[in-house]
């Protein structure tokens, strides 16, 4: 066994005496076990109590929505496909219940993974509701009489899918053995460990016996699945094609005089072509040999609301492609206003091309307004608006922009004519 610390010395982020902080020193003491490099073990948490754990942690560390820890370890676990790699997934049973069905699709295909699943029977970071793995008169903050309902046999169904290694423990002093056992299989483990959650689930079954309510909740404490088992394992490509092999060759047609790094934000709104407008101006650059890159936002609900998009252009290297200060603010609609106000007050130089209809927003930039909807259409005023501030700004060549553009299907329906009104 190593003494490679894989937890750091900082104090664990749980209330006294929670379960997590028991799962997080017995996986330390498990991969010690093991004998592992903490570089070789990727652990993906989700949202919940359990998951603010990964600041702790000395591996690589992944955060993701909740429920979604185990979705997330699938892909990382086939993407490395790499047996000497270890990939843990830790999860409530809140994100258990809501990412079900990744944990069955997991058994199912055999993925290379461990997942934890820390069972303290309630939501914990949101002060105690219940789940679907809650037992019957387990009570809870939000359910005072208590559950009425059986919570799921999560290792039962996980021997159902076909997991190759799945066991229930209590989370209560030293069970980094069952860890070792479960990290060790080959193809998809789980081990459930029961856990009390002192300030909701104690509080409100004060004298409550964790093993006893596991009893009486007809959920066995044992090995379910031993690993040794033919589990189906997912066949995968062992050479996966590479991202990078693939990407587009964009060949350098013009050159710029664009000297210093310049970020461009493009603010409208959902279907009037934000998003491919922003695309050209990138791509642009690159044929007149800058560097650029493009970052989208608009909200969840895609087809409504904002669309913006961040471009920077740069004749260095970009190492963030984020821009809060925009060097050039277009604004095209009344979303879009909305959307970049705040980044319009925090200019303190540079220019905002903002549409004639639109009140101008409070800033320390230059304002042109410019009647784009009115010339162009609304569908087009991102487009005609990205060509106006690309000639006044002399990012590069109008021609690049403009040879981008006409290799696009978009020119079929879009005259360059109308885009070329300066
Ligand atoms: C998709 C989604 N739904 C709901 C929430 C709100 N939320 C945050 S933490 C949490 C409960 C977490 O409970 P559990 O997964 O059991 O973990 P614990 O806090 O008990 O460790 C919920 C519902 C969220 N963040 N994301
Ligand atoms: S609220 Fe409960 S689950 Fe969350 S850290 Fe505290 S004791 Fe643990």
């Amino acid at each position: 066994m190593s003494n490679t610390r894989f937890l750091t010395d900082a104090q664990l982020p749980f209330c006294k005496g929670c379960g997590h902080a028991m799962v997080a020193q017995n996986t330390e003491k498990a991969l010690q076990k093991l004998n592992i490099n903490p570089l070789d073990v990727v652990l993906v948490t989700d949202i919940g109590c359990h998951g603010i754990v990964d600041k702790s942690f000395l591996t690589h560390t992944v955060h993701g929505l909740h429920g979604r820890s185990s979705a997330l370890a699938a892909g990382i676990a086939a993407g490395l496909n790499n047996p000497n790699k270890k990939v843990i997934a830790f999860t409530g049973d809140g994100g258990a219940t809501i990412g079900m069905q990744h944990l069955i699709g997991g058994a199912h295909l055999g993925f290379n993974m461990t997942v934890v699943v820390h069972n303290n029977m309630l939501y914990g970071m949101t002060g105690g509701q219940p789940s679907e793995f809650t037992p019957n008169g387990f009570k809870t903050p939000t359910l005072p009489e208590g559950s009425n309902k059986a919570g799921y046999d999560i290792c039962e169904l996980m021997v159902a899918a076909g997991a190759s290694y799945v066991e229930r423990i209590i989370g209560i002093g030293d069970f980094s053995d069952s860890l070792v056992k479960a990290f060790s299989a080959s193809g998809f483990s789980l081990v459930e460990v029961m856990e009390i959650c002192p300030s909701y689930g104690v509080k409100s079954n004060p004298g409550m016996k964790l093993s006893k309510l596991v009893e009486d909740a007809g959920w066995k404490v044992k090995v379910f699945a031993d690993g040794k088992g033919n589990a189906f394992k997912t066949p995968i490509n062992v050479e996966p094609k590479s991202l990078i092999s693939e990407k587009l060759e964009v060949q350098q047609r013009y050159s710029s005089n664009t000297q210093k790094t310049v970020s461009i934000m493009l603010s409208g709104s959902a279907g009037e072509g934000v998003q491919s407008a922003a695309e050209f101006l990138a791509k642009a650059a690159i044929v007149s040999g800058l560097n650029s890159t493009k970052k989208g936002s608009y909200p969840v609900t895609v087809g409504v609301g904002f669309s913006a998009s961040e471009v920077i252009i740069s004749p260095n290297q970009i190492l963030f492609t984020g821009s809060p200060i925009p060097d050039v603010l277009i604004i095209t609609s009344s979303d879009g206003l909305n959307y970049a106000r705040a980044a319009a007050g925090r200019m303190k130089h540079g220019v905002i091309y903002i549409d004639e209809t639109l009140e101008v927003p409070q800033t320390g930039a230059r304002i042109k307004k410019v009647p784009f909807r009115e010339r162009v259409g609304a569908k087009s005023s991102a487009l005609y608006a990205v060509f106006y501030a690309v000639h006044h700004e002399k990012l590069y060549p109008i021609d690049a922009l403009k040879d981008v553009f006409l290799s696009n299907k978009i020119a079929e329906k879009v005259s360059i004519d109308s885009l070329l009104q300066f």
